[in-house]
């Protein structure tokens, strides 16, 4: 009998603190053993990695799968169709949203969210909750949501049908402090956004231009930094998501300066796009790109890559949350419709990686190991899923990326595997693209084809972040 499954020979191993070469065994799904020299003759099957990167495989902490929408736009990727195109750019991890309807139970929430990935997903998964109400019965929730291992909480400072007062905002922020979890803040100035909508389309500025007008750099900093204020109050760790701007950016910085346990995310779209994707015209093009918050600068895009660098960005997520051009989607109210009427979203699962190690580590701006740490071990750790997943260690999932950084690709939306009939990156070079994807020792991507299945992922329970001491 063979003492492993696979062995990937010659790798060139990354993790977030190391770099070396070595053999990696895998048995039942697992890394059994990293030596130099193990016997290929051990081994069912090997995979010379040799001249290779090895990475552990992707932890996207931020993507949205069949969620359904408030205003009845439907989301282009499903559990199956979202899971594929991850496992595809070689993420193997995903924590799409469980998200509560006002009025609704988390435990119906989640109930629901467990149908809709059952079955389909292709990769593993875990949920964060969206808490949308609040209310005292739903805080006397929490405990149990934690015992049943959703241990992160998203919030939102802006949309009308999601949103929460500071009121409700303290509470969550009170009762994760209490169960040691984690609470992720989307940080816009709701009535900041309103007040320049309305003012935008009294003066007829309704193209998707306009959008990066009303979702205002100023209004996220604002926010950034009333959230942070209201963690301190607190005394809890949050984490900022999809953060855009060199505003927000600079109010994490200062908060960490003074000691705040201070988390924050970035994405790809506000790395490689600028608000000029939405438009230099009136025409709809644009709409493609509306997200919120919305791509900025190129001031911010540079402070982005510093902040990614140095630190103060904790990890780097997709925020995959992709609408099609049609009446479905990008153009549900028509198209001409106002900016403020156009699903906010765009596909990222699948170009997450790939844009990353092109743009960051063969260009130099990131070392391999921090491209690591971003991608896949920090959202490992702060979701409490380190160390089954986000490392490459004895006893952690064989899920594993083996990069070809020596084929020049042109992105294209025909080469992916989402559902979604366009990605923002069309026609963007890149020099880095995962060879071979593991999921628990198999190849769910290798020889530019999906072999994974629909129903292969399994649900993970995380544990708490911050389990308290005593
Ligand atoms: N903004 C969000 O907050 N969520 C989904 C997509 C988006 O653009
Ligand atoms: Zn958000
Ligand atoms: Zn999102």
């Amino acid at each position: 009998m063979n003492t492993f499954d696979l062995i990937v020979k010659n790798a060139d191993i990354i993790t977030a603190s190391d770099r070396y070469h070595g053999d990696i065994g895998i048995r039942d799904g697992k890394i059994s053993m990293i030596a130099a020299g193990l016997n290929a003759e051990d081994a069912r099957q090997v995979i010379d990695a040799a001249g290779r990167m090895v990475t552990p495989g992707g932890v996207d902490a931020h993507c949205h799968l069949d969620q359904p929408s408030t205003d009845g736009s439907i989301g282009a990727d499903d559990f199956i169709s979202g899971t594929r195109s991850a496992a595809c750019g070689g993420t193997t991890t995903v924590i799409p949203f469980a998200m509560q309807f006002k009025g609704q139970s988390l435990q119906d929430a989640v109930a629901d969210y467990h149908q809709r990935a059952e079955g389909k997903a292709c990769i593993d998964y875990a949920f964060h909750l969206i808490i949308t109400d609040a209310n005292p019965a739903v805080i006397a929730e929490l405990p149990a949501m934690i015992e049943q291992g959703y241990t992160s909480f998203k919030i939102y400072m802006t949309y009308e049908a999601l949103k929460l007062s500071d009121h409700h905002i303290l509470d969550v922020l009170d009762a994760a402090r209490q169960l040691g979890a984690i609470s992720m803040i989307h940080a816009e100035n709701d009535d900041c956004i309103n007040w320049l909508t309305e003012r935008l389309k009294k003066q007829g500025k309704t193209a998707p231009r306009y959008h990066a007008l009303a979702h205002s750099p100023i209004g996220e900093r604002e926010a950034t930094h009333r959230a942070i204020s209201l963690a301190e109050l607190v005394d809890v760790p949050i984490l900022l998501v999809h953060v855009s701007s060199r505003a927000a950016i600079e109010q994490i910085y200062w908060a960490r300066g003074q000691g705040m346990h201070i988390f924050s995310e970035t994405c790809p779209q506000y790395l490689f796009l600028t608000a000029e994707d939405l438009g230099i015209d009136d025409s709809f093009h644009g709409a493609k790109c509306i997200c919120s918050p919305p791509p900025r600068d190129t001031d911010s895009q540079n402070a982005v890559w510093t902040a990614l660098a140095n630190g103060t960005f904790t990890i780097f997520s997709s925020d995959h949350c992709p609408f099609n051009n049609d009446a479905t989607g990008k153009k549900l109210h028509g198209e001409n419709a106002s900016f403020d009427l156009v699903p906010n979203g765009i596909a990222g699962l699948e170009t997450r990686m790939p844009l990353l190690m092109s743009e960051g580590v063969l260009k130099n701006r990131l070392s391999a190991q921090r491209f690591v740490d971003l991608t896949a071990t920090a959202p490992a750790k702060l979701y409490g899923l380190y160390p089954q997943k986000g490392t490459i260690a004895p006893g952690s999932d064989a899920d594993l990326v083996i990069w070809d950084t020596q084929t020049p690709k042109t992105i294209s939306s025909a080469m992916l595997h989402t559902n979604a009939d366009h990605t923002p990156y069309e026609g963007k070079e890149v020099q880095a693209w995962p060879a071979v994807t593991l999921s628990h020792g198999v190849a769910v991507w290798g020889n530019n084809q999906f072999h994974g299945a629909a129903g292969q992922g399994r649900f993970l329970a995380c544990a708490v972040p911050f389990p308290s001491e005593g």
